[in-house]
């Protein structure tokens, strides 16, 4: 299982979740991708990518948004194409956060979350969010350079509480 997790070239974060019921705020998640180059690796992202924000150089884009969770399959989608960031990055965390427009909401308030980490029809990874059930945001994969360069998924699932833009300086901490 692990070798499939190693040498990654262009990945895909797929989420979807249920809409909130009928005549209840919309439930908004929201992807975010955090990059970090080899001089800084848990320091201050080099940029942050989401809904609104895009990778200087279209490495990491989100290629679907969505704002109520409707519709069928996935309803936030984020490519990264690991093989094209320059060679001073070394390492990439991706999270999900819940908008708190309309009050706070954790995991648990959000109907059947679920995150997978694909490369083409290769599934690498999937969540539930079960496990960090009272997080408003959850980092669920972090992407490094091993010594010859190659990209490697590492599972990375960790709750942390607050607003989208807090979570964003510090969902590449050292846990
Ligand atoms: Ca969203």
């Amino acid at each position: 299982m692990a070798s499939l997790n190693k040498g990654l070239k262009k990945v895909d974060v797929r989420l979807r979740w249920d809409p909130s019921p009928l005549g209840r705020p919309p439930h908004d998640l929201d992807i975010v991708a955090a990059t970090y180059t080899a001089d800084e690796p848990y320091g201050k992202p080099s940029y942050v990518v989401h809904f609104g924000s895009r990778s200087p150089d279209g490495t990491i884009t989100l290629s679907r948004d969505s704002r109520t969770g409707q519709g069928f399959g996935s309803d936030e989608v984020m490519v990264l194409e690991l093989e094209r960031l320059a060679a001073g990055y070394a390492r990439v965390v991706v999270g999900v956060v819940i908008q708190q427009r309309s009050g706070e909401r954790t995991f648990q308030d959000i109907a059947n979350p679920r995150v997978v980490i694909a490369e083409g029809p290769m599934e690498l990874a999937a969540d539930d969010f079960a496990r960090v059930a009272d997080s408003t945001a959850a980092t669920v994969a972090e992407f490094t350079r091993d010594a010859s360069g190659e990209w490697e998924l590492h599972e990375a699932l960790r709750g942390f509480d607050g607003n989208p833009e807090s979570f964003a300086t510090v969902m590449g901490s050292r846990s």
